[in-house]
């Protein structure tokens, strides 16, 4: 439904709200706001082709060859606005401790007073869009029901494709369902006659939570995890302080399962901070001989789990997404054919390069062509010397069109969980695979995980960082009371998990991986599987368990030999000596909250190691 408002006058909804609390939230955002038009969505595809056809008409969306990839866009967004700002978001806990040392904080009053003046008239000239959304499948008994007030079209179309939206979340909703408010605004209100940018945003930017009212408020941004709100704002930092109060978790993990020959599935979940291949993985197509051996592989989810002790004993996970916003570059029909078909239709990519025949093109794809549109605009070729697309260009597609989706994907009561690896970007010092002794040694591992910076973030782009558990970024409270609900919920699984750690990203001394990566990791997830089951002995290190060259197949791994094996296991004591060095440097930061059984751990790790 579409009316013409006039400002400031919004005594009256354009369309039905029986949800008390939500149409009187609506009329004072607006009144704060001044767009020119309300709509309430509807996730139709009749929605979807009039707001894609408005996006290309106001040059937001490029129309692709409708051939080569029917009903999908390109967008280009600005320059200052490709990736998540983690230095402008911030959780705005009533107590600045409940924020902790690694997330930003302002009192929430006083962050509330500055954001109602950025939002004062943010959206004149504009329309605000209704956006109803649940995460997770909508019978759930996790699902999350939110609303999104949003001036940005394109953020609605992806919506549609990221999570369930709409219709039948508004029907969810009923006269008194309780939600989440997310207000978002690209901060570029509109003059009268003032012509529009193709992406409009704002120099300043603020991602705000507050976790104890669970809102959301979120400026100057359109980019992804920035004005997707259900994604990281809600399902990951939100969802995480949710999580605590109620004994689950909201993890930055992949969900996947795997069919070894006998006909037994294992689901294992995997904890990769961004950009270090948790798509990838999730999707992964095992090498031709796994596959005719009765290997099979399934995805659930590529970026975040919910976990909860489900009725089996085991822990649950259900991913409360609908769609990809994944990595383009490196995506390529060798690397990730599941992918390139989930990416075949009905897809937004952005930032990505547009080829001479209105397709689509990144670095990894196949050879570069010999002219394209880069992601700013202008004309490419191979001698330009810079990238055809941005780094962290991405493509949202929905998960249903991914070959291998698993089918309980939209279980409401989730995948019975046997496995949970973390891992990262580690050049050296990290062996390609091992296991924790128990899950309190699990625990240290994903708290002490580290990795290289990359791109899906602002900022440097190639040091080390730790990252625990993935969620330095997404943890809406603080880090050591995280580590204490991920102590806590041991109490309350009665078949845990095995935890691993794995790292893909190990170099040599010229700078070449030490392992192939990619389909190979399958067998490393047979390890895993064959360890989860008690079917094969490990070998106890000082690190953990590690598999015997006996144990681990690399039957077809063409060159492959012993020692290159060894040289991708090996541990050497002065690089751990220095990596608890930095990991003691990280727990010092977090000493006031910092779990008792994580600081022993760190000594048991030193006394091994001595
Ligand atoms: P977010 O969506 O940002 O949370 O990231 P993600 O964890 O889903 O990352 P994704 O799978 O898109 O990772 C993409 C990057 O990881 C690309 O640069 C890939 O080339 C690289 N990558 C993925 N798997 C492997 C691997 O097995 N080996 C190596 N060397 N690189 C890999
Ligand atoms: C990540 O950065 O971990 C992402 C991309 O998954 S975004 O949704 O932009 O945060
Ligand atoms: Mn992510």
């Amino acid at each position: 439904m579409n009316a013409n408002m006039n400002t400031n006058e919004f005594e009256k909804l354009p369309f039905d709200c029986p949800n008390v609390a939500l149409e009187k939230w609506i009329r004072k955002m607006a009144v704060v706001c001044q767009p020119d038009r309300i709509v309430l969505c509807d996730g139709s595809d009749q929605e979807w082709d009039a707001l894609t056809d408005q996006l290309v008409e106001s040059k937001t969306l490029i129309r692709l060859d409708p051939k080569l990839h029917p009903n999908s866009f390109l967008a280009r967004s600005h320059p200052s606005d490709t990736a998540r700002v983690e230095d402008r978001t911030f959780i705005c806990s009533l107590r600045e401790s409940d924020a902790g040392p690694t997330n930003h904080w302002r009192h929430p009053e006083k962050m509330k007073a500055l954001l109602r003046d950025k939002f004062q008239g943010s959206m004149q000239g504009r329309t605000m869009y209704v956006v109803p959304f649940c995460m997770g499948p909508i019978d759930s008994p996790l699902a999350l029901v939110g609303v999104e007030l949003t001036d940005s079209p394109y953020v609605v179309v992806s919506m549609k494709i990221m999570c369930h939206m709409g219709q039948k979340v508004f029907r969810k909703l009923g006269a008194h369902g309780a939600f989440i408010p997310c207000l978002h605004s690209v901060g570029a209100p509109l003059a009268k006659g003032q012509s529009d940018s193709a992406w409009p945003c704002n120099d300043e930017k603020y991602i705000v939570h507050f976790p104890e009212t669970r809102e959301v408020w979120s400026f100057g941004s359109g980019y992804g995890g920035n004005a997707l709100l259900g994604k990281k704002c809600v399902a990951l930092r939100i969802a995480s302080t949710i999580a605590r109060d109620h004994g689950w978790m909201a993890e930055h993990m992949l969900i996947m399962g795997l069919e070894s020959p006998d006909g037994v599935k294992t689901y294992l979940t995997a904890a990769f901070p961004s950009s270090c291949g948790k798509t990838n993985l999730a999707m992964i197509t095992p090498p031709e001989d796994y596959q005719k051996a009765g290997w099979k592989t399934t995805l659930v989810g590529d970026d975040i789990a919910w976990l909860w002790p489900g009725k089996s004993g085991k822990l649950h996970a259900i991913n409360p997404e609908t769609g990809f916003f994944g990595v383009a570059p490196g995506t390529s029909w060798q690397s990730n054919p599941n992918a390139m078909h989930a990416l075949s239709k009905n897809t937004i990519f952005t930032n990505v390069a547009l080829t001479d025949q209105n397709g689509v093109w990144w670095e990894g794809l196949s050879a570069p062509p010999s002219h394209l549109i880069d992601w700013t605009g202008q004309d490419w070729t191979p001698q330009s010397g810079r990238l055809a697309a941005h780094a962290n260009s991405r493509f949202t597609a929905p998960a249903d069109q991914c070959p291998n989706i698993d089918p309980e994907w939209q279980n409401p009561e989730g995948v019975p969980i046997d496995a949970i690896v973390f891992g990262g970007r580690r050049p050296t010092t990290m062996p390609l695979i091992f296991q924790a002794f128990d899950w309190t040694h699990g625990v240290f591992l994903g708290a002490t995980q580290g990795s290289e910076t990359t791109a899906a973030a602002s900022g440097t782009v190639g040091t080390v960082r730790r990252d625990p558990m993935a969620m330095l970024p997404f943890c809406g409270y603080n880090m050591g009371d995280y580590f204490a609900h991920w102590l806590d919920m041991r109490k309350h699984i009665r078949r845990l998990p095995r935890i691993f750690h794995v790292n893909w990203f190990r170099k040599d001394a010229q700078g070449n991986f030490l392992w192939p990566g990619f389909r190979q990791n399958i067998r490393v997830l047979e390890w895993i599987v064959k360890r989860c089951h008690g079917r094969i002995p490990g070998h106890e290190t000082p690190i953990g368990w590690t598999p015997d060259w006996e144990d681990f197949c690399v039957e077809g791994l063409e060159g492959f030999t012993h020692d290159q094996f060894d040289a991708a296991m090996e541990f050497r004591r002065e690089d751990f000596l220095a990596e608890i060095t930095s990991q003691n440097q990280f727990f010092l930061k977090l000493y006031h909250s910092m779990p008792k059984e994580l600081l022993c751990q760190h000594e048991l790790l030193m006394a091994r190691m001595a």
